[in-house]
């Protein structure tokens, strides 16, 4: 049930239209779901928006990587599996340590424990806890780290990993990859050594579900170097709502005044860029009452006008004016019937 709830809020894109050059976006809460995060990387529960686009804000759900942050190291809870090979103790004749040899990996709080030619650096989670740590080798598509997840149909995921170079050398160049398909842009590590760096992709199970492979693959094919740390990786659902913002200004109403006519005034005279076409106007008089022979108001007073756009619906300040009608002087002789 919920995934089909997820899929159907993910497609759905909202529409906001505001009079005004402002307004307030407001995320809502999903039940499972936390971390929320706006299209600008801001955390808090409402956006202010000054500018028309296509805005969006983003929880996600429980992570389903069983040892992402690399804390267990046993085989039994490790909880994936490379094609590269694990090493726990030392390598004999070797240079440099348990990582000595190329394609070779390990969990440990700290690269230069394993290789003397690795750097000296934290983990990404806490600073001192475990991350995996890689010798690669120089073949592509090697896969580095995989995990069967389970999924479900039409739902949209997130996969992430923070990745640091151990060795400035030849950088890691890793692919993220679901049932085999590469997913998103190659992940280039620096080369700059001992620097968390994160990437992130996101995917759509469409018909897929069940138990799945996640992977990284290596597509380094450097003969040397390809040295490098992964931790804190995350597969979770993610739900993401799309909010298409059309901010329309406010019309500004402008009338001449005070106005003085005989007989019969054309109060429509008194707006300032009079565009019957483009507004509708709407005048009172002080009683409040709606006018509706704007051509020919006879009696004195002030009167009170709006403009609203006929497009975008948005309606001006309301603005007054003063009318002072002078009566016609009547012909002597010629009494009024
Ligand atoms: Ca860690
Ligand atoms: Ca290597």
């Amino acid at each position: 049930m919920r995934a089909s709830r997820i899929f159907m809020y993910a497609v759905s894109a909202d529409t906001v239209k505001v009079c005004g050059s402002s307004t307030t976006l407001t995320s809502s809460t999903v039940s499972g779901y936390s971390n929320l995060i706006w299209n600008d990387g801001s955390t808090n529960t409402s956006l202010n928006v000054t500018s028309s686009g296509d805005y969006w804000w983003q929880v996600t759900g429980t992570n389903a990587v069983a040892n992402g942050d690399f804390t267990n190291t046993s085989s039994g809870t490790r909880g994936f599996t490379s094609s590269y090979t694990y090493k726990t103790s030392g390598c004999n004749n070797c240079c440099c340590g348990i990582l000595s040899l190329e394609g070779t990996y390990s969990i440990n709080s700290n690269p230069n424990n394993l290789h003397t030619n690795f750097v000296s650096m934290g983990d990404h989670t806490t600073g001192t806890g475990n991350m995996l740590i890689v010798n690669g080798a120089s073949t592509a598509n090697v896969t580095v780290w995989t995990e069967n997840i389970t999924v479900q149909a039409n739902t949209d995921y997130v996969f992430s990993v923070w990745v640091a170079s151990v060795n400035p050398q030849a950088p890691a160049q890793l692919q993220f990859s679901i049932n085999g398909v590469p997913l998103g842009s190659t992940i280039q590590a620096s080369t700059t050594t001992g620097v968390w760096q994160y990437f992130t992709t996101t995917w759509n199970s469409g018909s897929n579900s069940g138990s799945l492979p996640i992977a990284l693959v290596n597509q380094n094919i450097a003969a040397s170097g390809n040295d490098f740390a992964v931790d804190d990786i995350v597969f979770a659902p993610v739900y993401r709502k799309n909010i298409h913002v059309v901010l329309n200004p406010l019309p500004v109403l402008s009338l001449t005044g005070p106005n003085s006519a005989c007989g019969t005034y054309d109060i429509t005279k008194a707006i300032v860029g009079y565009d019957p076409t483009t507004y509708t106007y709407v005048v009172k008089n002080s009683s409040g009452t709606v006018i509706t022979n704007t051509g020919a108001i006879s009696q004195s007073g002030t009167y009170t006008i709006t403009e609203q756009n006929k497009l975008t619906g948005c309606t001006s300040a309301a603005v007054q004016t003063t009318v002072n009608i002078i009566p016609n002087p009547v012909k002597p002789g010629i009494s009024p019937s």
